[in-house]
């Protein structure tokens, strides 16, 4: 342990006897866990990462805002459900040099910071001292460094983001064409169905040759309903969106219910 920290007072821990949903462990092709994704803290879902660093690395400078946790419970109760939903009865728990940042063989101790002044930092102590107790320490939060220790690792905490199925950049609950990436949600007839999911030109919530029959006197001027694809003109292109949608409704939309009978 290094000098530079100095318990301020060790509580007594006791599992929690309703344990959380279940993280998913991210494991490299070396069997080492780098971390987890959505581990359950009360309802919120944080994704994480164990990683070797400052704090001020890991959290932009390590300031007031920059950490998730407000104070040292809030961090342990964190630290709590990480231990339950991904430590405890694994290999993890009992070989400390599977985890990312811990060569130490023996322990790793893994540190949850949370914001209790600038230059103060909360630490939940859990691995390998399950069921003997967590402990609080204070250091220079920003500057500690656990580059040089071989038992001890940082916790990096993210708010696990929300479902993305399509993986453009917009959530499902505000994309208006959940599995076709349209980072720009073009919608030029403003239906909430994207251009991209909308062959439905008629707006009868389903594709079908009354919408081919408008697409095709459309066909090569600008559009812009019959334009899918947003380059400037309607052609060929645009005509392969609407096949593969051809007696599809339109969308699926995360922001209408409109058709939402026919999805
Ligand atoms: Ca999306
Ligand atoms: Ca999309
Ligand atoms: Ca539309
Ligand atoms: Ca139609």
């Amino acid at each position: 342990m290094p000098r530079s920290i100095l318990p301020l007072a060790v509580s007594a821990f006791a599992v929690l006897a309703m344990p959380a949903g279940a993280a998913t462990l991210v494991v490299d092709a070396n069997g080492q866990l780098l971390g987890a994704t959505e581990v359950d803290v009360s309802g919120t879902l944080y994704d994480v990462e164990f990683l070797d660093g400052t704090c001020a690395s890991l959290y932009n400078g390590c300031g007031l805002n920059d950490v998730p946790f407000p104070n040292a419970s809030a961090a342990l109760a964190a630290a709590s459900q990480l231990r339950i939903q991904v430590f405890l009865g694994s290999v993890y728990d009992t070989e400390p040099e599977l985890t990312n940042g811990c060569e130490n063989t023996k322990r790793c101790f893994l540190y949850a910071p949370f914001r209790d002044g600038i230059f103060d930092i909360g630490m939940t102590v859990f691995r390998n001292r399950s069921g003997s107790g967590d402990a609080t320490y204070t250091t220079d939060l920003a500057t500690f460094d656990t580059t040089f220790s071989s038992d001890i690792a940082w916790i990096k905490w993210s708010l696990t983001p929300p479902p993305d199925a399509d993986g453009d950049g917009v959530a499902d609950a505000n994309d208006n064409c959940v599995l076709a990436g349209n980072p720009d949600q073009r919608d030029t007839n403003g239906d909430g169905f994207g251009n991209v999911c909308d062959a439905d030109l008629n707006g009868d919530c389903i594709v079908n040759p009354l919408d081919l029959a408008i697409f095709r006197s459309a066909f090569f001027g600008p559009g812009p309903d019959e334009d899918f694809d947003g380059d400037g003109v309607v052609n060929t292109a645009d005509l392969s969106y609407m096949r593969t949608a051809f007696f599809e409704p339109p969308g699926p939309s995360g922001v209408t219910t409109d058709c939402s009978a026919t999805n």
